[in-house]
């Protein structure tokens, strides 16, 4: 089943109106009172910009679930900061050794290796804080839900598992299976963790977080796809990271096992299939829909 997002439905002004509020939010997620160098290197990261797909991805579900996206916004913080601190320790030199992110040095080429190793650890710690401790009004059988969706998608069984596999995996002839293994831990757990999140606090049915599971494997993936795709197309300049990395280290991407024709063709048709998951919500889920189609269209 085909399902398009209405020609009525305006992406742009939705993350222009989206965005800056969630930009307030984390600019107020960091109180004074850690020590300042700490401070200053997670805030470093923390507020570099980024397109901040995560938390609104968690703001729309929670909307599309009939909850008040206010109510999700510091799960949606908690969200910006787990991948922030997986950014962070992405680019140490025992990981994938870089000096550029969102357009400027990395965190430890600023602060050095101990100090955004360990404001990778605090901005971790402070996402649970923010959802356990700074969410008014959601009800402890929520939070708790949430924050195992949270702890699923960071540890073993998300985040770090795929990392692992991705590091073992450099140099090395890597099959479909695993690539998809990677991405679906390492890029796919915290997006599906944005959307359940989300929609665990907007009060969604079963049905609901059941078609959000595969919206969210199929965003996942299709990001993953056009991430490959990018490293080889774009500039370093537009995608404020160094291009051309996955070829440096010898890295198995979608374009190298499949092509970039067929490895685009492949995004698009995870895309029209997560989107398909939400046709029955297809008159609330337009923001989903939207972002889901941005997913394939962006440039960095
Ligand atoms: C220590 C719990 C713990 C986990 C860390 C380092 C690590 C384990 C995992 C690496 C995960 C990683 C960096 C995956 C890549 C995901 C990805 C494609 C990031 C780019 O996301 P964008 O394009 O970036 O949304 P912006 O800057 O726009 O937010």
């Amino acid at each position: 089943m085909t399902v398009a997002v209405s020609p009525a439905f305006d992406l742009g002004a939705y993350l222009e109106a989206t965005r800056p509020r969630v930009e307030v939010a984390l600019d107020a997620s960091l109180p004074p009172e850690h020590p300042e160098t700490l401070r200053e290197a997670m805030r470093y990261s923390l507020l570099a910009g980024g397109k901040r797909l995560r938390p609104i991805l968690c703001l729309a579900a929670c909307e599309l679930a009939g909850g008040d996206p206010a109510v999700a916004m510091s799960t949606a913080v908690a969200l910006e900061m787990i991948h922030t601190m997986s950014l962070i320790h992405d680019d140490l030199p025992a990981m994938d050794n870089d000096d550029l992110r969102r357009g400027r040095p990395t965190n430890h080429k600023v602060y050095g290796e101990a100090v955004a190793i360990l404001a990778g650890d605090a901005l971790l710690t402070r996402a649970f804080e923010m959802v356990a401790l700074r969410s008014p009004g959601v009800s402890a059988e929520r939070l708790v839900a949430v924050i195992g969706e949270l702890a699923l998608a960071s540890g073993a069984p998300g985040l770090v598992g795929g990392q692992v596999v991705d590091l073992q995996s450099e140099g090395q002839r890597v099959d479909l299976e695993t690539l998809e293994y990677i991405h679906l831990h390492k890029t796919g757990a915290l997006l599906r963790a944005c959307v359940i999140s989300g929609a665990l606090l907007g009060g969604a049915s079963q049905d609901l977080l059941a078609a959000l599971r595969t919206y969210a494997r199929g965003i996942g993936l299709a990001f993953q796809i056009i991430d490959d795709i990018l490293d080889v197309t774009a500039s370093s300049e537009v995608l404020g990271k160094t291009a051309g990395k996955d070829e440096a280290v010898d890295k198995t991407t979608y374009p190298k096992l499949l092509g970039l024709p067929e490895s685009q063709q492949r995004a698009h048709q995870l895309v029209a299939e997560a989107k398909a998951s939400l046709a029955p919500w297809q008159g609330q889920a337009q923001p989903l829909l939207a972002l889901a189609d941005f997913i394939t269209s962006r440039d960095r």
